[in-house]
């Protein structure tokens, strides 16, 4: 037993540039397309796991007011995620975890990708007794199959286990998906122009449910495979004018698909569309050279170099003084360390 250390795995965000949006596979995870991400730096989940001198497993968040909620039953997607990995590994022991995020929760930012990608590394790392990334690859769970069994707790959990550019293959069956990082070396800076903190109010899983019956979803899965290659061509070229060309119009596709979807998703709000028109005048006028993408929710994330976000930040802050913005960067992916109880 390893009940005298604590395993503590910080796992970061990630914004999709190509985006996961539909299921082929409730049960297997399966996406209906390829998806492609930039690993963020310092939005993370830090999650702490310990073996538990006797069960039933237990998991308290603090939010981001340091109020802790404690979870042991199974509606909560992180319990459900633990009792799947307990399966599917075998192992026994209870745990006791704790975990907090370094950014608002469901505020269009993924804490489901950096949480449960936290929570898949940090219970493994206890049960095996894993001081660090090395050490669980000796331990027979090298990050593919990391990578694996966070996708089963949210798809792109999945993609937040490696740093840089990530790509999550769907594959021609569902064993046959593959997750890795691409060979870019190129940091882009991400600013999240908050429109709103609010929780959503339809996650992401349902709406994953539901693409098919948009008429407009299969139009756009003919089209990606061509958005892919470009995007993957301007990504090793550092061409941000394509880059964003392309991110820009995945990002609109990507809510038109959810606008006509039965029951309809409308994340947008009427300030989104005020940051992106603002945008589009910067760069036209000003030749700003910035570019948008939006996620499951109302925030902008404006992706731009680190030399051009400074400007960026100035124009924002004196054109929406109310909205906050959180800035961030393409970062390295988990880190993974222990330390003793006592
Ligand atoms: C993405 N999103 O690629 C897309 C873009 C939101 C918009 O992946 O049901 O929380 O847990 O597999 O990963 C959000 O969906 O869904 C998401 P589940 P998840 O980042």
């Amino acid at each position: 037993m390893h009940n005298q250390y604590i395993f503590t795995a910080e796992v970061p965000s990630n914004i999709a540039l190509i985006k996961y949006w539909g299921k082929r596979d409730l049960a297997l995870q399966w996406p209906e397309n390829d998806s492609l991400s930039m690993t963020l730096d310092s939005a993370r989940t830090q999650t702490s796991a310990q073996i538990a001198a006797s069960g039933p497993d237990m998991i308290r968040r603090a939010d981001s007011q340091g109020v802790v909620t404690a979870y042991t039953s199974g509606s909560d997607k992180a319990v459900r995620h633990l009792a799947f990995l307990r399966r599917e590994l075998g192992f026994s022991a209870a745990l006791e975890i704790t975990t907090h995020n370094t950014f608002p929760t469901g505020c269009g930012i993924a804490s489901s990708a950096s949480g449960l990608g936290a929570l898949t590394l940090a219970a493994i790392a206890a049960w095996t007794g894993s001081a660090s990334l090395t050490e669980l690859e000796t331990a027979d769970f090298p990050r593919e199959r990391l990578a694996y069994l966070a996708r089963m707790g949210s798809g792109s959990a999945g993609r937040s286990l490696f740093g840089g550019y990530v790509t999550w293959h769907a594959g021609s069956s569902p064993s046959a998906q593959r997750i890795e990082p691409l060979a870019v070396d190129w940091p882009l800076t991400d600013i999240i122009v908050l429109v709103s903190r609010q929780e959503k109010a339809v996650g992401s899983s349902a709406g994953h449910l539901s693409v098919r019956s948009s008429p407009l979803f299969l139009p756009r899965l003919a089209g990606l495979p061509a958005r892919m290659r470009l995007v993957e061509a301007a990504l090793a070229a550092h061409d941000l004018p394509a880059l964003g060309n392309a991110i820009e119009a995945e990002a609109l596709e990507m809510h038109a698909v959810m606008l006509s979807s039965e029951p309809r998703l409308d994340y947008l709000q009427p300030r989104t569309s005020e940051v992106l028109a603002w945008l589009r005048q910067q760069r036209e006028e000003h030749g700003l050279a910035a570019y948008f993408t939006i996620d499951a929710g109302p925030n902008v994330h404006i992706i731009c170099a680190p030399h051009t976000a400074p400007e960026v930040v100035r124009r924002l802050n004196a054109a929406f003084p109310d909205l906050a913005l959180i800035t961030d960067r393409t970062g390295q992916g988990p880190l993974l360390y222990r330390r003793p109880t006592h």
